[in-house]
């Protein structure tokens, strides 16, 4: 009986040493994988606190333009170096009119040229055409209800636009359930037939929320012609 007994608990004990033995062996072969192989993705910085800022630089006139409630005033208020802990802006108001932000990213001179997105701004929409580089498409991608007036509007102003300067698609409102993808955007939006230069990034930011994005589309109005 006891011979019985001391044979099953010798058992048991190899089945448990086995178990630990291989658990151990396949942590320490991942972490090895992981040290080799998967090197950790640099985060991008959304706040812009790596960049130089210098004396000077050449300005770059950004028309930042969309429906209302998009995200305009709250994309151009992410630009600009540190705010981490978005204490620096309340709840943006809708804009009536038309706000003007310049800031020092470094290499250049933003001047965001950020006009409301009420059906009588958008008459006036054109009026900054003139003295603009690159144009702004602010779309708010959690709301499928206004994308094709959002379309409409677009192609409706570009058409105002004769020198077919590049334009940025800003996807805002990722963070939120249902939102759209980007490819999704591009195709409702009616832009991929465009004689111009168009890109699109997706981005977030919510008052006071984690930003997404706005290094990306920093670096892509970096680049535009
Ligand atoms: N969840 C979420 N809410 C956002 C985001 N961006 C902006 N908002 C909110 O959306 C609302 C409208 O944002 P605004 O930046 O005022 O929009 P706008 O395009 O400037 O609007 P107008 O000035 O009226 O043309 C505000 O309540 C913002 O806090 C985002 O990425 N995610
Ligand atoms: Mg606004």
């Amino acid at each position: 009986m006891a011979l019985i007994w001391l044979q099953q608990t010798w058992n048991a004990n190899r089945i448990v040493i086995t178990v630990a033995t291989s658990a151990a062996t396949a942590a320490i072969a991942y972490g090895i994988y992981k040290l080799l192989f998967n090197e950790k993705e640099e985060e991008a910085d959304e706040y812009f606190e790596s960049i130089v800022l210098s004396k000077d630089p050449p300005s770059k006139k950004i028309l930042v333009i969309g429906l209302d409630g998009a995200g305009k005033t709250s994309f151009v208020r992410c630009f600009g170096k540190g705010n981490k802990d978005g204490k620096a802006y309340d709840e943006p108001r809708p804009t009536v009119g038309f706000n003007v932000k310049s800031v020092n990213m470094g290499s250049v001179l933003f001047d965001f040229w950020d006009v409301g997105g009420s059906e009588v701004c958008r008459e006036c929409w054109k009026q900054f055409l003139q003295s603009i580089h690159n144009i702004v498409w602010v779309v708010d991608a959690s709301n499928r209800e206004r994308i094709k007036e959002s379309s409409d509007a677009l192609n409706n102003f570009l058409q105002n636009d004769k020198q077919m300067r590049s334009l940025l698609i800003v996807a805002n409102k990722q963070d939120c359930d249902g939102a759209m993808k980007l490819s999704e955007i591009k195709k409702l939006l009616q832009v991929d037939s465009l004689k111009r230069d168009v890109q699109i990034v997706g981005t977030q930011t919510p008052q006071g929320g984690m930003r997404k994005g706005i290094w990306a589309a920093y670096n892509k109005l970096l680049n535009m012609p």
